[in-house]
């Protein structure tokens, strides 16, 4: 029974060779990472590519694009102008690109998000040239994929290789911002970096993660060092909008959770349209007082459970 059915597989498989055209002949499947997650003794230690791995790729019409989001990335092309984050979240939208304009997201989960894969068909009738996609949760997060003619060979030999190499790059940079940070942070007192990275990369972590100070001092939050991520720092626990800062003046402890809610750039606001978030304006920098005498732990709302946590200890 068995070796009928391989023969009658093997001779379907034929026919269908036979038939297919000879860019259907070499349809193959490329592989994509969305994020690079720096990991230290087999723990995430807060260093983050927001890149995609390879950044460029060349593909033929009829190939498809295996993105593996291993981090909280939307694969999207063509986001409609004006279209605020919040609509991008949910399921995918489609799973092939058709023509060069459309609209193909893979969405998101930000209750709870789970790596996955968005597989992308490209379409068959897809022309030659460069087709661009974006991360929407991470500004200047952006692939190519240049669709050459099906007579074209690809010029990729190792993707793996090649992957592996942009990762570890971005990797080591990310760790050099991290140091810079903390040398930063040891000539200016009172003042925590929330995140610090490039335009490519990030850490997500306070610097330092743990400071003293004395009671009636303040802390300035700067969210100037870490150009593609949102922060906040927030005290006594997450508020009902994890995005929208708390009622100012910021003094802890408060009689409820204290939040200078998402700091973004002007760049970043605007990219996200970010008042759909019930973030009010762009800051980068937010001051906290601390009246009382004890020790107070605080979050990132948005990547607390990346391990971005930070205590302040008042004397
Ligand atoms: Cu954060």
């Amino acid at each position: 029974m068995r070796r009928i059915l391989v023969s009658v597989v093997s001779t379907a498989l034929a026919v269908t060779a036979l038939l297919a055209s000879p860019a259907m002949a070499s349809t193959a499947t490329w592989t994509v990472v969305a994020g690079a997650d720096g990991v230290t003794n087999g723990v995430f230690d807060g260093r983050s590519g927001n890149a995609f791995y390879p950044g460029r790729l060349a593909a033929h019409a009829g190939d498809t694009i295996a993105f593996n989001v291993t981090s909280p990335h939307t694969v999207t092309f063509n986001r409609p102008p004006g279209t605020p984050l919040p609509a991008l979240f949910g399921p995918p939208n489609g799973t092939t690109l058709n023509t060069k304009g459309q609209f193909l997201n893979s969405g998101f989960n930000p209750a709870a998000f789970q790596p996955y894969t968005f597989s992308v068909t490209l379409g068959n009738s897809l022309a030659p040239g460069r087709y661009e996609y974006i991360c929407a949760l991470h500004i200047g997060m952006r692939g190519v994929i240049d669709i050459v003619p099906s007579s074209v060979v690809l010029p990729q030999t190792d993707l793996d290789a090649e992957r592996s190499r942009q990762m570890a790059h971005d990797l080591a940079t990310a760790a050099r911002a991290a140091d810079k940070a903390t040398e930063w942070v040891q000539n200016n007192p009172l003042t925590v970096l929330a995140g610090a990275g490039t335009r490519r990369v990030t850490n997500l972590r306070f610097f330092p993660s743990t400071i003293t100070i004395k009671a009636g001092q303040s802390i300035t939050f700067l969210k100037t060092n870490d150009p593609t991520e949102p922060h906040t720092a927030t005290f006594g626990g997450e508020p009902p909008n994890p995005f929208g800062p708390t009622t100012p003046p910021f003094v802890v402890p408060g009689s409820g959770p204290v939040s200078t809610g998402a700091m973004v750039t002007q760049r970043q606001y605007d990219f996200y349209i970010a008042s759909s978030l019930g973030v009010p304006s762009a800051v980068t920098s937010a001051t906290i007082r601390f009246t009382t005498p004890g020790t107070y732990h605080y979050i990132c709302t948005i990547h607390d459970l990346a391990g971005m946590v930070g205590t302040v200890i008042v004397n």
